[in-house]
């Protein structure tokens, strides 16, 4: 399925635990695609070893992966999404990197199966706002501003929302929503359950679950 039409994505991290159990529940689960990705430890094996267990159990999802470095690309994926945090503090993750890697992979990049996102961190309390040195919006326009500049200066045509452990404001991506009405707007954070996904799909064109995947017991958004 394209990448227009998804709107429930599962991302898991390479760095977790994965119990057969859980893969196979996130295979039979009502998503329309699985992410592989994670902020800290991601490597091009462990991605690799983490597609392979959902390609065993016959896993018909789009499989894609979300690149964290340049060093992290991994085998038998469907896509890569390559994020550009617009709101980094720090080049590298921006720009830099994603010269190096086309630097390092120039001729052999195959780039229809390759999206760049633009991410926006909204929160200063996680690892990817950590990692990437991320100066969050002070209030909608700067969000706003961030969203332009993506979409218009750097020509993306996916945005990501990302408020990574915790749930985010709705406005944020219904405003996007608004303002861009051609461009992809992904929402990412502390969905849990079923009504959390409702609520955040009516305002995003998709929602991603992390987290919540890893508590077994306590969500419904996993088949029994
Ligand atoms: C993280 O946006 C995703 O990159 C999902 O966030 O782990 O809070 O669901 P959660």
């Amino acid at each position: 399925m394209e990448i227009r039409y998804w709107r429930r994505v599962a991302k898991l991290d390479p760095v977790r635990p994965h119990s057969q159990g859980l893969i196979d529940r996130v295979a039979k689960s009502p998503f329309d695609a699985i992410v592989i990705g994670g902020t800290w430890g991601v490597t091009a094996q462990n991605a690799t070893d983490l597609a392979l267990s959902l390609r065993k159990v016959r896993v018909r999802l789009p499989v894609w992966q979300e690149l964290s470095g340049e060093q992290d690309v991994a085998f038998g994926m469907d896509g890569y999404f390559v994020p550009m945090v617009l709101n980094t503090a720090d080049i590298t993750y921006l720009a830099r990197s994603h010269v190096r890697a086309i630097r390092n992979y120039r001729g052999r990049i195959a780039w229809r199966y390759i999206v760049p996102t633009g991410y926006i961190v909204m929160r200063t309390d996680c690892a990817v706002a950590h990692r990437t040195r991320a100066e969050t919006p002070r209030d909608m326009e700067d969000v706003i501003a961030y969203a332009e500049y993506g979409v218009r200066f750097c020509g993306l045509s996916m945005l990501y929302i990302e408020y990574s452990g915790a749930l985010g404001d709705p406005a944020v991506p219904a405003r996007l929503r608004e303002e861009f009405p051609d461009i992809q707007i992904f929402y990412g954070g502390g969905i849990a359950s079923n009504d959390d996904m409702e609520r955040y799909l009516a305002v995003s064109s998709a929602v991603v679950v992390g987290n919540a995947l890893y508590d077994l017991a306590q969500t419904d958004l996993l088949v029994q």
